[in-house]
């Protein structure tokens, strides 16, 4: 559950950011699994006393940045651990508070009890996405820029790092406060009129201020438009594969994913539940969807699979159609779809083709001899019109939580440029919504008030990050 709100000055939130800016956290940063290193990330004003306590002393004499070799050792003086203890001194961390790596050996074990050490110190356990949050609060951070580097964790493709690397350097919260700074001028020119009621708006500097407004409204539709994009490089494109029984739909996905994920049989009515993995077609990550066989059943758990398939149809971005090249072509369409990105897949094309097929022109494949896979790529990406020439080096890509401000702040901006459209209009009304559309942009670096905001995102973060 995300925490509620807090009154801007209620006891509690005065409480909570004491506590934020006095305690010191400490988390294991690197996975939970066995490996060559772990990492354990300590930060706050504690950071390097409670290094010292475990290490010995050195970390006050560390000098910054600098590697160097240390044990810790519990409060009987036997070591837990040795490895190499890395100082920061705030601001200049990622924190912007002093901050102390230890990396250790990777073995869950020793790294767990390293941790506790620093914790018995003093330290208390970081929360998900802490660190993180505290960059964002000591200003070395935008919202947008945290939100970076969680799509580069999660990245699935070498275009998404590239959208989240884009993201990491600032450029759509760069974006945004460019649009804020802009609504703030225009807003204090309307204070001359708001401040002498009694003048009506000079109508060439309405004229003037309706033209801004429409470039700001340029700037917001260039970013909503890319929240299609931004949904694909996150969640990967939704391809349903879907068709009649037998058709070679589990086999398709088998191929594309390049190892055996689901059952393959002779037996009409295999794949009864749908199944859903992620693969990265050049650069395109593919959400596959292999879908129960579409037929009238009596059985109940295939008729319940084959609901499955048409609601994942409805939500598909891309349906791959898959049909039995060697059988006669279905007179009816198996699923009536009206989606724009529809690809209709001949399968068991080694078994010949029925004259039925002639004048179609579907996508020949063999997943038995492996015919047909790179035309079948060529024609995914040229119906989904992505490609890595198409997302320059600064490009944006929106999330849905960027678009939900981006959308606000809109509609409050047209409203704005009505009111300054009509005759004898109150400024001061066009003042509201331009300092609604102000706020609701501010939401995205999060220049606002957002506390309830920062508990979403940050809670989706990693401990340790
Ligand atoms: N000759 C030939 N047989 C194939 C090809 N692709 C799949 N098959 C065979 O067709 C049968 C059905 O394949 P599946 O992949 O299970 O078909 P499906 O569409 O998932 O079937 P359901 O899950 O029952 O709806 C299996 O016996 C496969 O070995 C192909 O390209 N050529
Ligand atoms: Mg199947």
């Amino acid at each position: 559950m995300n925490p509620l709100p807090l009154r801007r000055n209620s006891p509690q939130r005065i409480r909570r950011m004491a506590d934020a800016l006095t305690s010191t956290i400490a988390a294991i940063a690197s996975p939970m699994g066995v490996g060559a290193i772990s990492l354990i990330r300590i930060s706050g004003p504690d950071a390097l006393t409670i290094a010292d306590l475990t290490c010995g002393g050195i970390a006050s004499s560390s000098m910054p940045r600098l590697a160097r070799r240390c044990k810790v050792r519990d409060k009987t003086g036997a070591v837990i651990d040795d490895g190499l203890l890395t100082v920061f001194h705030g601001p200049a961390s990622f924190t912007g508070e002093d901050t102390v790596e230890f990396a250790g050996h990777g073995g869950i074990l020793v790294t767990r009890e390293t941790l506790s050490r620093f914790l018995e110190c003093g330290a208390v356990h970081a929360a998900p996405g802490e660190f993180s949050q505290r960059a964002f609060s000591n200003g070395k951070l935008d919202l947008t820029q945290a939100e970076g580097i969680m799509d580069l964790i999660s990245a699935q493709t070498r275009l998404a790092i590239r959208a989240a690397h884009s993201q990491l350097e600032g450029t759509l919260g760069k974006r945004t406060t460019e649009a804020r700074d802009e609504i703030l001028e225009i807003l204090a020119n309307l204070e001359a009129w708001i401040d002498f009621p009694d003048e009506d708006i000079d109508p060439q500097t309405a004229i003037q201020l309706r033209e801004r407004i429409h470039g700001i409204l340029a700037t917001i539709d260039s970013l909503l438009s890319t929240a299609d994009q931004g949904r694909v490089l996150r969640e990967g494109v939704r391809t349903v594969i879907f068709g009649e029984p037998n058709v070679g739909k589990s086999s398709l996905l088998n191929r594309l994913l390049g190892f055996d994920r689901a059952i393959v049989s002779d037996i009409a009515g295999t794949t009864r539940d749908t199944i859903e993995e992620i693969i990265n077609l050049h650069g395109i990550p593919l959400r596959l969807v292999d879908t129960a066989g579409v037929r009238e059943s009596s059985d109940l758990i295939e008729s319940q699979g084959i609901q499955r398939t048409v609601r994942q149809i409805e939500n598909a971005d891309l349906l791959l159609e898959i049909a039995d090249a060697s059988q006669a072509r279905p007179e009816r369409a198996v699923y009536p779809s009206n989606h724009a990105t529809h690809l209709l897949i001949l399968n068991k094309s080694d078994l010949g083709e029925h004259p039925s097929w002639s004048d179609s022109d579907a996508i020949r494949i063999s997943c038995l001899k492996s015919d047909g896979f790179d035309a079948l790529s060529e024609k995914i990406r040229e119906a989904l019109h992505f490609t890595e020439a198409d997302f320059g080096e600064h490009a944006v890509a929106i999330n849905a939580r960027h678009q939900a401000s981006l959308a606000l702040a809109r509609t409050n901006l047209t409203a704005a440029l009505d009111l300054l459209t009509e005759e004898n209009s109150d400024p001061e009304l066009a003042a509201i919504d331009l300092r609604e559309a102000l706020d609701a942009l501010g939401e995205i670096p999060g220049k606002v008030d957002t506390e309830d905001l920062l508990g979403v995102i940050f809670s989706n973060f990693c401990i340790g990050k």
